[in-house]
Order: C-alpha cells, then structure tokens, then sequence
C-alpha cells in the first residue's frame, strides 16, 4: 500500500507539473494508457490468490481513479487558463469601419432589395410578415378567395396543376400570396395586420409575364377597418416606397372576385420626351390592386363577418422595382447575368430601413 501511496504522490506531482493540455495528454497516456504504469501494476494482479487480488485490485481502482479525477481537474484548469489568455490578446474593434473589399463582389438582387424594402415600410407600420407554402390546395388559393369553380384563374392555362396527392386531391402552385393570409386567418383571431411576400406563379411566358414572379399582400382585420384606412395604408406606403412625399395618388373602381368594393391604385408620373419620371406630371401609372375584404372570403376563413371587416391589396414585386430601379426589361431579373446584377444589384451592407434610408 505505501508503494500505492508513492505512486500517487508521483502522479500528482506529474499532473501538476504539466503546463498544457498536450504535455497533460502525455503524462494521462504514462499513467492509464494501454501500456501505461497503472495499466501494467494491474496486469500483475493474475499472479496473486483469489483474497490477495480482490483486496489489491480494489485499492488499484480507487488509484486508477483517483489519477483520472486528477488529471481531468488539471486539464479544466488548463483549458481555462488557455481561455482567459486569448480573451485578454484577442481584442475586436468594433468601431472599425467595414472592409469594402469583402463585399466587392457580392449584390444583393433588385428583387430582393424591394422585398426589404417593402417590409421595411410596412413593418415601421406595425404589419408582420406572414408565410405559407408554395404548393397549395385548391380551397386556401380560390375556393376561400371566393373564386367560383368555373372562373377564368382556374383554367389549366392559366395555373400550374400538379398530380393529386394520396386522396387524389389537385394541388397547384400559389398563383398569389392570398392563401397565407387565408391560413392565417383560419389559423388566428382578428385584430390581424399582415403582408405576405413571395413566390407566385402563372402558366403565362412573354415579354411582360414570367412563370415565377413575387407579390407582396397585405391584410388589415378588425372590427371598424375601413376604406378611409386602405386610402391611407395604400397613399403612405407609395409615397415612403417611391420615395417622392406629395406623389399622386387615384382610386380607379375595378373588380376582384375577393374584395367588394375593388380599386385599382394609379400613381401621378409624367413622360415628356419619352422618359417616365414618378411624380406630379399630370400622367397616371397603374401601380396595385386593394378593395374592402369579401364577407364571403371573411366567413370561408371562420372570421364572422357580421363583427369583422378588412382590407387587402396585392403589389407586383418586379413591376414597382422595374419602375423604381429603371430596369426596362423583365426578363432580364431571371437570367441570372452577373454583368446584370453588378449593374442593378445593391451592396449587402446597404440594409433598406425607415431610419438609414430604404435605397441609398
Ligand atoms: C393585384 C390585386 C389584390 C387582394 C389582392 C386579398 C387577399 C385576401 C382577401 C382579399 Cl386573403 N383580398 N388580396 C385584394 C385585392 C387585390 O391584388 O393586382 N395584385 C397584383
């Protein structure tokens, strides 16, 4: 026993006197690895008796673990000394300005920009930002929107239909945001101030329509919402997006199977010598669709209409940044040209907000 007692004491000293986690390794490998001191002591067990052994191989143990309780201390303290050394060296300076040549190359795509943008303007209005699916069922992207069976946004020509699921049921691709604000709408309770951003496709391929393309949706739900709020919510977000504080704005009657009344929204512009300028010109540019929420749409998404109304509007994402941005040509977003991008792209640290400005 008092060779065990010195042998300890050696340990000890050996796990102390390492300074760094690799000598530690080092002296653990010495003491307990497969040829190791303790590991051999334990091997000359098989020559005692049976009482001899049981008694040697005991006090053996608590050794063995007596030396790794040790070793595992010493290599705590190790590493946090280690640790507090790089803390106290390694020093940021976060006043530093930003690095130009780290983000030289990288744009972020004008699609992209609007949809920060949008946001922007919105969220500083209190709305959230609401998502859903892109593959959607037949009752969340018409049924619900009070889209009747044989209305023309149903043909197959104008909707991508996918092969039905197990219970044989169509499903299509989203051809607007509106089944998020039906989801959540079904999924909530109203007050509800909302806009969906995203993915939106129509079987539609020319100059001026792409199979792909993005909307944003907004949506406003309580018991006294009305069309005083949509002239108000529609005026201030053209102004803050365009930028341009007395921009023009017209209400122009129109129709939509999910809101009664419907409006379209045109913007003031003016093209003398064959440039578009936004702006007081005395010219009218249609720019989104809005109206007061359908009682039938409110009742299908189990909000009773009789407490409630809303308002919603849809906004082509490409177009209001074509005419923001200048881009001429639609097409030209999904071509996926780096020469393109490094034109009309923005720069990743130019983050669009109320505050520092949404494109400068
Ligand atoms: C357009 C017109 C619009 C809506 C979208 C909507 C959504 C729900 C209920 C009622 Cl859940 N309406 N969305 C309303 C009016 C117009 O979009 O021209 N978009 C590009």
């Amino acid at each position: 026993m008092d060779d065990l007692g010195k042998l300890k004491e050696q340990a000890q000293a050996a796990v102390d006197g390492a300074s760094d986690p690799n000598g530690l390794e080092l002296v653990r490998v010495d003491l307990l690895g497969k040829k190791g001191r303790i590991t051999s002591l334990m091997k000359g067990l098989s020559g005692l008796d049976v009482e001899a052994r049981k008694e040697q191989g005991a006090a053996f143990n608590r050794l063995k673990n007596d030396i790794a309780e040790a070793i595992e201390a010493r290599k705590t303290a190790l590493e946090t000394a280690e640790l507090d050394v790089r803390l106290a060296q390694e020093k940021i300076d976060v006043t530093l300005p930003s690095r130009p040549e780290m983000t030289a190359d990288g744009r972020i795509h004008p699609i992209s920009q609007t949809l920060d943008e949008v946001v922007a303007i919105f969220g500083e209005m209190g709305f959230s930002v609401a998502e859903g699916p892109d593959i959607e069922d037949d009752f969340h992207n018409f049924t619900a929107l009070n889209i009747p069976p044989e209305h023309p946004a149903r043909q197959m020509h104008d909707t991508f239909y996918l092969p039905g699921d197990a219970q044989g049921e169509p499903k299509v691709l989203r051809t607007h945001t509106s089944p998020v604000q039906v989801r959540t709408m079904q999924a909530g309770k109203p007050p509800f101030r909302i806009i969906a951003p995203g993915r939106t496709y129509r079987c539609d391929s020319d100059m001026t329509h792409t199979p792909m393309f993005h909307q944003v949706e907004g949506l406003v739900v309580d018991e006294k919402t009305h069309m005083g709020h949509l002239k108000g919510c529609i005026t201030e977000f053209c102004r803050a997006y365009f930028e341009v504080d007395d921009l023009p704005l017209r209400f122009r009657p129109s129709f939509f199977p999910f809101t009664e009344p419907s409006a379209e929204v045109d913007i003031g512009c003016s093209r003398s010598g064959g440039e578009l300028k936004i702006g007081a010109g005395g010219d009218w540019l249609e720019i989104l669709g809005c109206g007061m929420v359908h009682p039938n749409v409110l009742t299908a998404c189990g909000i009773d209409a009789d407490k409630y109304q809303g308002f919603a509007f849809g906004v082509g994402i490409e177009r209001i940044a074509m005419l923001k941005y200048g881009i001429p040509d639609l097409r030209t977003f999904f071509d996926a040209d780096l020469r393109w991008l490094r034109h009309y792209g923005f720069l990743p640290l130019d983050v669009p907000s109320m505050v520092t400005g949404l494109s400068r």
